[in-house]
């Protein structure tokens, strides 16, 4: 009974409280029961005034957001993409490799052609004449395969079994340390890259993080001479590719592979052939007349 009364009591003074707050404007009596007085009634009115005032006046000289029409959302779609583009392209030239050497001081030759073209050959004999630094690619992975220790030993007995293209990170790191080597042990600046690059992104990666070639000499030989030249020489080389399986392979390694190395450089007209179907002296005679015009003199 007593909660109820109470409940009930409780109530009656919350609502009646409720009612007083809200018109509290009135200074707290009841003498016109529910009605808001006039004074109240101006001072809410005189306030929602000075805050319209206020907000018209601190939007004075703003024009009113239009929809915008296609025209300008291109336009702005397109500002939006040339920033970026110019953002990744800082962002390009900001992260680009400085290249191992430059190419005011280093000159690089690439010698290209097919397997038993006689790139090796013809090396040794402008390494005489020329002053030129002989690396042959080969060698080099060779070289490596043999090295105890060397982590990449099997992988690359296995490529070059197979005619494959070792990947261009073992192959262009081995280059560079040669290079390095050469360069300080004094015996030069001038190389002669044999048997590389034999893909076009070994070919821009390189260019990139080492040097900018100065020439490609392609040695264009048909396949049949090549295939004689590399039996003859199997017989004694020990070459794990000098044997009929590996030599098919390495020629289509060549053709679908390498070629168009010396495609692209072709048109970027970096290329000077010479033919090889001839006896190694006559092949010489058309490579000097070569280097005759370009590295004439002995350095
Ligand atoms: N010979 C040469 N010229 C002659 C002439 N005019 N007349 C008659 N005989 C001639 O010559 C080959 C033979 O022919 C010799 O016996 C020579 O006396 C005679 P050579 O000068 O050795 O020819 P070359 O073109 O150097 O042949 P080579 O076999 O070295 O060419 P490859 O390009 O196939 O071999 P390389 O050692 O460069 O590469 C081997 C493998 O390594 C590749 O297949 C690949 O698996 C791997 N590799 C990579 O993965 N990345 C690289 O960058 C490089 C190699
Ligand atoms: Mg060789």
């Amino acid at each position: 009974m007593f909660r109820t009364a109470f409940l009930r009591n409780s109530r009656l003074v919350t609502s009646s409280n409720i009612k007083q707050r809200l018109y509290s404007t009135a200074g707290g009596g009841n003498k016109t029961g529910n009605a808001p007085s006039v004074p109240a009634m101006l001072a809410v009115a005189s306030m929602g005034f000075a805050a319209y005032y206020t907000l018209v006046k601190s939007r004075e000289g703003q024009s009113l957001p239009r929809k915008k029409n296609a025209a300008a959302v291109e336009q702005e779609e397109a500002l939006k993409e040339q920033k970026l583009q110019d953002k990744l392209a800082k962002r390009d030239l900001e992260t680009k490799p400085i290249p191992a050497f430059k190419p005011d001081e280093v000159t690089v030759v690439f010698v290209l052609g097919g397997p038993g073209a006689g790139k090796g050959t013809q090396c040794d004999n402008l390494k005489k004449d020329y002053g030129f630094v002989h690396l042959s690619a080969g060698d080099l992975l060779r070289a490596e395969q043999k090295r105890e220790g060397s982590k990449y030993g099997e992988m690359i007995n296995n490529y070059i079994k197979e005619g494959l293209i070792v990947p261009m990170e073992v192959t262009i790191a081995l280059l560079e340390q040669a290079m390095k080597e050469a360069i300080a042990n004094g015996q030069g600046t001038r190389f002669l890259i044999d048997g590389f690059p034999r893909k076009m992104d070994q070919a821009i990666k390189f260019e990139e993080v080492v040097v900018p070639s100065k020439l490609v000499l392609y040695f264009e030989c048909p396949e049949e001479v090549m295939l004689k030249r590399l039996l003859k020489r199997g017989e004694s080389s020990g070459r794990v590719d000098d044997n009929i399986e590996s030599i098919k392979k390495r020629f289509v390694t060549f053709i679908e592979t390498s070629m168009p190395v010396i495609d692209e450089y072709a048109k970027q007209n970096k290329v000077k052939k010479v033919h090889c179907d001839q006896p190694v002296e006559k092949v010489y005679e058309n490579v000097k007349s070569i280097f005759d015009e370009l590295f004439n003199e002995k350095k």
